[in-house]
């Protein structure tokens, strides 16, 4: 099972076109402006790019809401241009990658305005998933993520259909053999454009128990959990496998599931190397280290031996099984200088601490725009500057329905909120940090004045010039693929250190996520042997003064060997 793939081998970079770079002044990031960061992108070192939904949507979640799978999105630009940015993306050998949402679509679909009507029967009657109420009650007490009952009753089917996420954003119906198809498609129209793989939504969603049972209420929570009746049923597998019989195996693509309340015995099954599903998937174990709970909101600090233990039972769990993604964030995430590291006067050392943490283990890591150069969170003081749907319906419903008084929530949403990972990206020192020539569609983070591209492209030592560092490592170096891995430092709260080896091979890494120096032992395999420093956040200074203690190493503030 120790196959050679690509897609293991290579490093995605996630776009999120609406924030990375503004082409024609309308302070919205676009196709084109893309097209113009690809040069940035090649140097950079990564090979595939996943842009987050480029296709139509009235946009009320930022594209996750798609009204039409064969058009683009008016802001983003035209068809030509999404051809041309392709073109251009494949001259420098550089993959594309579609977010593929079909979990649900936007209300404002044709499809659902069909289903909506279709009362007597009709091809659309089952696009969506339609129930009658009980009594003056929804089908059931299933609560959505983004607020509110996962039921909105359509006047004019008079029946409730589902929406786990928005009322805007309807579940189409897996079960209809129709849907499938029509997805199938879709999928099909997209790959012979050309496009090389797809990221797939919420794709463990799509399963639905037919029962439709009340979900358990926890604590004063005023809806039922929809999650064991949603994510993860039998059925998710079978339509992938279909999915993969149908259009994946006919096409040398790079996929990914995104994949909400998975296990490792579930990652087996999604992204088992026997399975014929998907290449990988995101898991969100380690993204929820720092819940309460079952909850994301809330302002505690992760603990650091959580986090070792889930990504170290994702490593050993998939290991020759099934093949593992790396990430440490995306458009829904804080940014992780600021949450697992230290945004402050070590944010250098600390990004690239993570950095070196995420990129030597194995599987196939995914750089979301920003962290390459330390992009951190950025705070507001009212709600009302957060644009996401998340933020917005959450404050509204822990305020209003869970009695959570509004500061608190509100120092909630500053620590969690998405928008922390959507602020326009940082690309040189001039006004809107060089996004937009025009009015920003959403803040600029003060801060690209010291933390932008530009600035760290001049500097040797930047954390920008460290990534591009580390994936030329990856493809130098066979371990850092195939390695196997090995967690040492189980029981310390300060340190992460593990050891990947292959054949004859060893390599230690070794982090350290405080602010304040630590000793650690070079452990006893290697001592005797012939070793050097691959990489390192510190200066060389301290690399030559690590290299001096021999067989005992030192590490400095906030980073690894
Ligand atoms: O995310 C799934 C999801 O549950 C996130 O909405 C959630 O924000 C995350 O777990 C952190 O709380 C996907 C997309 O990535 C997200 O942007 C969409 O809003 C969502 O699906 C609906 O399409
Ligand atoms: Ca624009």
């Amino acid at each position: 099972m120790k196959e050679q793939n690509w897609w293991k081998e290579c490093v995605v970079y996630q776009i999120y076109p609406r924030s990375f770079c503004d082409s024609n002044g309308d302070g919205i990031g676009d196709i084109n402006g893309i097209t113009t960061k690809l040069d940035y992108l090649k140097d950079l070192g990564v090979d595939v790019l996943w842009l987050s939904p480029v296709c139509k949507s009235p946009n009320d979640d930022n594209g996750y809401d798609i009204s039409n799978y064969r058009d683009i999105m008016e802001e983003f630009g035209t068809m030509e241009d999404f051809h041309r940015m392709l073109e251009e993306a494949h001259k420098r050998g550089l993959k594309i990658m579609l977010d593929l949402v079909v979990n649900h679509t936007s209300d404002e679909h044709e499809w659902f305005n069909q289903s909506k009507r279709a009362l007597d029967g009709g091809k659309y009657r089952d696009y969506y998933i339609w129930k009658k109420g009980k009594g003056e009650n929804p089908p059931n007490n299933w609560g959505s993520f983004f607020g509110g009952s996962a039921w909105e009753y359509c006047e004019e089917r008079k029946e409730y259909y589902l929406h786990i996420f928005s009322r805007k954003q309807p579940d189409l119906n897996w079960e209809n053999p129709a849907v499938r198809e029509e997805i199938y498609d879709m999928m099909q129209w997209w790959l012979n454009k050309g496009i090389d793989g797809f990221r797939m939504d919420v794709i463990n969603l799509i399963g639905k128990d037919q029962n439709f049972p009340d979900g358990i209420k926890d604590g004063n929570a005023p809806y039922g959990d929809l999650v064991p009746y949603t994510h993860n049923m039998p059925q998710a597998h079978i339509y992938l496998k279909e999915m993969n019989e149908k259009i994946l195996s006919k096409h040398d693509v790079i996929t990914v599931g995104e994949t909400l309340n998975t296990s490792v015995e579930d990652g087996i099954k999604y992204a088992g190397f026997d399975e014929n599903e998907l290449n990988m998937i995101f898991t969100f174990e380690h993204m929820n280290v720092d819940n309460l709970g079952n909850s994301k909101w809330n302002d505690q600090r992760f603990e650091l031996r959580k986090l070792k233990e889930i990504m170290t039972r994702w490593q050993n769990g998939m290991y020759q099984k099934a093949w593992n993604s790396l990430y440490w964030n995306n458009h829904d995430q804080p940014r992780v200088v600021s949450r697992f590291g230290n945004d402050g006067p070590y944010r250098e050392l600390s990004a690239k601490m993570l950095a070196t943490c995420l990129h030597m283990m194995q599987g196939t890591p995914y750089i979301y725009q920003g962290e390459e150069i330390g992009m951190t969170n950025l705070y507001f003081d009212t709600i009302e500057e957060y644009e996401d749907i998340e933020s917005r319906t959450a404050f509204e419903q822990c305020t209003k329905m869970e009695g959570v008084d509004e500061e608190t929530m509100m120092r909630r949403i500053r620590w969690k909120s998405r928008d922390n990972a959507r602020t326009p990206m940082q690309w040189n020192s001039r006004e809107n940090a060089g996004f937009t020539k025009g009015t920003p569609w959403f803040t600029v983070n003060p801060n690209y004045k010291s933390i932008n591209v530009e600035d760290q492209q001049q500097n040797e030592e930047s954390i920008l010039n460290y990534y591009k560092r580390l994936i030329a490592l990856r493809k130098k170096y066979r371990i850092i693929v195939y390695g196997d891995y090995r967690l040492l430092d189980p029981e310390s709260d300060k340190t992460f250190t593990y050891m990947r080896t292959l054949d004859q091979e060893k390599l230690l890494v070794a982090c350290n996520f405080t602010d304040a120096q630590v000793r650690m032992q070079i452990p006893d395999e290697l001592k005797g042997t012939k070793g050097r420093i691959l990489i390192s956040n510190y200066s060389h200074e301290d690399k030559m003064l690590i290299a001096a203690y021999g067989s005992e190493g030192r590490t400095g503030e906030d980073g690894s060997i």
